[in-house]
């Protein structure tokens, strides 16, 4: 960055911050983006002049509601949710729903404004948005998940729709809570139409959309090591998250020949050095999906599998590390470990799992690193997918979904590539911000002052 831009980019922060007190994962997220686009800013005068950074780091609108339920014992629950429609520049809004008790707005603002660019990054016409509650549905009854579902949509069904904004899941939203809210959307607006995706293949979901997060990582994850002329199969990979992204990120890497040696959720991880196989893995597959079970079960049931209680995995010896938890779930000092312990390469699976100090850590030690606008942009590609498929009411097969998917990750690794060969001074984080970038700011040009 050039001292003019450098100075102009502390005044741009400085702002943000004061505007957005307290809310530290939506001022970090900002900072990535707005590091990697002040040069092009400084290049082009008419986004300078249209203050597109100042109008793209502020949401279109955030609707703030109370969900009010009953649980088993006939208590009355009370939690707070969101929805924030962060930029409709290029398509309706588009992005997951997160219930977790850690959900506030700064959380779903990082969110929103992330998934603005990624979804620009898959070509199709998605806007950013995110949505949520700190509803926290662990140990939640069946029953008392699906009372909370309906009443959390008795109240967002009017603010959604597929030509509006088109909700999917995230943490602690799966099929089984997508069915919950899209049954009672269709109930209270008399429509089937495609608000809302991940939905069950029943009922107009998309084959391979519960894969598509994971497969796509690891597509990308392939683009990135063959530009450095490195081969996936045999390496060791350490995954966070034992979720819909991590367990489909393992699967796909196993097909591929490589070894998942962890896997973790909240209490612990798993660990096993050489590589889980396909059998253990659809055990693992249906503890976490189907029993919602915790990991710390499997010592017990999978032959070479050891737990280690209150730890993340990033002590282990690995090749290529995968986060697929949660945000700033890989700091400095796991940085500093996974580099001492031979780390070649890191994809993201989950969104901002990598503190700055671990990124800084990973491009002073040269290690490949892919972030979660790119890596992660698979799960809602193929969301786009189930809108297409909804809307000209046709089911495409697995093989023709999984196909797509992969040309689109190629696609997004091509237009990092590109972004990288007009700059030979950035690497993919700034490449996918300034590619996302670009073709939000140009539509936000044509429409002039909005
Ligand atoms: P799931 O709820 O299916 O799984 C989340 C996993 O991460 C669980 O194993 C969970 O463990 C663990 N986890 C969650 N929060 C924490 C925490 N605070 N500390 C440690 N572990 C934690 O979610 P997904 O797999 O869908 O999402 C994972 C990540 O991927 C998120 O960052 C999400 O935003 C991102 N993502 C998801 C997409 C999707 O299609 N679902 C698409 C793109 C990105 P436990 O069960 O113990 O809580
Ligand atoms: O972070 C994400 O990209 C998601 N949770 C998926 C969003 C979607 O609309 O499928």
């Amino acid at each position: 960055m050039s001292p003019k831009s450098n100075g102009a980019f502390s005044d741009f922060m400085e702002g943000l911050e004061q505007r957005n007190p307290h809310e530290t994962e939506f001022i970090q997220a900002v900072r990535d983006v707005a590091h990697s686009v002040f040069p092009v800013l400084e290049e082009n005068k008419d986004y300078q002049d249209a203050k597109i950074l100042e109008r793209m780091t502020e949401p279109d609108r955030i609707i703030s509601f109370r969900v009010s339920w009953e649980d088993d014992e006939k208590n009355v629950r009370v939690n707070r949710a969101w929805r924030v429609q962060f930029n409709r520049a290029i398509g309706p809004y588009k992005g997951g729903l997160r219930f977790h008790s850690s959900v506030n707005q700064s959380i779903l603002k990082f969110l929103g404004f992330e998934q603005t660019f990624k979804n620009s990054l898959t070509d199709l016409p998605m806007g950013g948005g995110k949505g949520g509650s700190n509803f926290n549905p662990k140990g939640k009854s069946s029953r008392e998940v699906m009372r909370f579902c309906q009443s959390f949509m008795t109240e967002l069904f009017r603010h959604i729709g597929p030509d509006a904004d088109v909700p999917a899941g995230d943490i602690g939203v799966g099929a089984r809570e997508i069915g919950f809210l899209f049954g009672q959307y269709t109930r209270l607006t008399n429509e089937f139409e495609g608000a809302l995706t991940g939905k069950g293949l029943t009922y107009g979901g998309s084959p391979i959309r519960k894969e598509a997060t994971g497969y796509g990582a690891i597509y990308f994850l392939q683009c990135m090591l063959a530009r450095a002329d490195e081969p996936l199969e045999g390496k060791r990979l350490a995954i966070s998250g034992a979720g819909n992204v991590a367990l489909f990120a393992a699967e796909r890497s196993v097909q591929e020949g490589a070894k998942v040696v962890t896997l973790s959720d909240s209490d612990g991880f798993i660990h096993c050095s050489s590589g889980l196989d396909e059998e253990a893995l659809e055990g693992i597959k249906a503890l976490k999906l189907e029993e919602r079970g915790r990991l710390s079960e499997l010592a017990d049931r999978v032959k070479g599998i050891e737990y280690v209680a209150g730890k993340a995995p990033w002590g282990v010896e690995c090749d290529v590390a995968i986060p697929c938890a949660t945000q700033n779930e890989l700091d400095g000092d796991a940085a500093r470990t996974l580099v001492g312990n031979g780390l070649r390469a890191v994809v993201e699976g989950a969104n901002m799992p990598s503190t700055d100090e671990a990124i800084q850590c990973f491009r002073e030690n040269g290690v490949i690193f892919g972030p979660g606008k790119a890596g992660n942009a698979g799960g809602v590609a193929v969301s786009g997918f189930e809108q297409s498929q909804n809307a000209a009411r046709l089911s495409w097969s697995r093989e023709d979904v999984n196909a797509r998917l992969k040309s689109l990750m190629q696609t997004i690794h091509e237009k990092c590539a590109d972004e990288m060969e007009r700059d030979e001074g950035i690497d993919y984080v700034d490449a996918a911000n300034r590619a996302g970038f670009r073709k939000v700011a140009d539509a936000m040009l044509a429409y002039g002052v909005t």
